[in-house]
């Protein structure tokens, strides 16, 4: 029959959404639970228009369970990820814990479909929200042309630190509003958020309203962000092009949710704007909107919400030969997150599907 599901990581920023956007898909899950730490268990939650008592983390949790998706902090995964697999479920797993395992497919279902069958752990891994925002894009473009290279600047939503990054950017709008004169001296921003927030912690480094943050994630080598290293790797893993030259600026913007992207990538053939519109016309979860003389080009506060990945601002580089400059938006927490995970557990729902047919 149909495969039972569990949402591990149920109530975070990605849980919340993975609820909505289970609820709104087609069903194909017999019986749904939902996980997540000792803390939240006992809270009742609805998805698909049920309301779900949520469980505590345990190994009894996966008993029964087909596919298990996993939204939570990349150690929590690399101690229960296992242990779900170990218990006969297909986990899809959205931390950076496994992407990298070679014995673990690394899946965009627009891109690399047939790589979620190969998964000799049991284990599929959902790629980082950033590299996930342009790769439904980049993968079609690659398709026909090619890629070589790519360079890139993103520019990250707050939620992509989960429920902690929204709540620290309205709690600085709102200790920054009213003030008509803050941000036109060096540290004010500094000074005033001191005065009105304390000592209070925030996920991000510095401030980030009225700011931009040249910073994701945690440091690696040679002053490498970890999400510029993600973002490199994955894409490789993804496309299939061991090779790809890839460089990234991650940084984080005072947007809510939906990730930016300006890339700059080099073909192995010759592409025209056209050429590129023609493709990006024709790839099923790609928009684009570019007409730049009315104002047309994808924004975050136009995405938010919605499942597709937006390009648009398609220009032929002046000075480099084969080469692109686009602009992608995508929410990340969507198409970032919980809306390939779903794609992929209905993709293992097939196989159920096909099983008893
Ligand atoms: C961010 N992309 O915007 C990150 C969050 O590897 O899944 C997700 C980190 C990851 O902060």
């Amino acid at each position: 029959g149909k495969p039972t599901l569990a949402l591990v990581g149920a109530t975070g920023a990605v849980g919340t959404v993975m609820r909505e956007i289970i609820s709104n898909r087609v069903d194909v899950y017999g019986e749904i639970r939902l996980v997540a730490s000792a803390r939240s268990a006992g809270k009742v939650l609805p998805v698909r228009g049920e309301d779900v008592v949520v469980q505590a983390l345990t190994a009894e949790v996966f008993d029964g369970v087909d596919i298990a998706i996993f939204d939570v902090p990349d150690e929590v995964s690399a101690e229960w990820v296992p242990i779900a697999a170990g218990r006969g479920a297909i986990v899809i797993d959205k931390s950076g814990t496994f992407r990298m395992n070679p014995e673990v497919p690394l899946v965009v279902p627009e891109v690399n479909p047939g790589d979620a069958r190969n998964r000799p752990l049991g284990i599929i891994a959902t790629p980082n929200c950033t590299t996930l925002s342009m790769m439904a894009a980049m993968g079609a473009l690659h398709a026909e042309y090619g890629l070589r290279e790519l360079v890139v600047a993103s520019y990250q939503a707050v939620s992509g630190a989960g429920v902690a990054g929204p709540a620290r950017l309205y709690d600085e709008v709102e200790a920054l509003a009213g003030d008509r004169t803050v941000g036109q001296a060096a540290g004010d921003v500094r000074k005033v958020l001191q005065n009105k927030l304390g000592d209070v912690e925030s996920p991000f480094p510095a401030p980030i309203a009225f700011n931009v943050v040249p910073w994701a994630g945690s440091l690696k080598d040679d002053g490498w962000a970890s999400e510029e290293i993600k973002l490199r790797n994955e894409s490789r893993k993804i496309l299939g092009i061991p090779d790809l030259k890839v460089s990234a600026t991650c940084v984080r913007v005072p947007v809510v949710t939906t990730h930016s992207l300006a890339v700059h990538a080099t073909f192995e053939r010759e592409i025209t704007v056209a050429d590129a519109h023609r493709v990006l016309e024709a790839a099923p979860t790609v928009v684009l909107m570019d007409d730049p003389g009315s104002g047309v080009y994808p924004m975050p506060i136009d995405v938010v919400g919605t499942d597709p990945t937006y390009v648009g601002r398609i220009r032929q580089a002046l000075d480099f030969p084969n080469t692109l400059d686009l602009f992608v938006c995508g929410d990340n927490l969507r198409k970032g997150a919980a809306l390939n995970a779903a794609e992929i557990a209905e993709l293992i729902a097939a196989e159920f599907a096909g099983a008893v047919a």
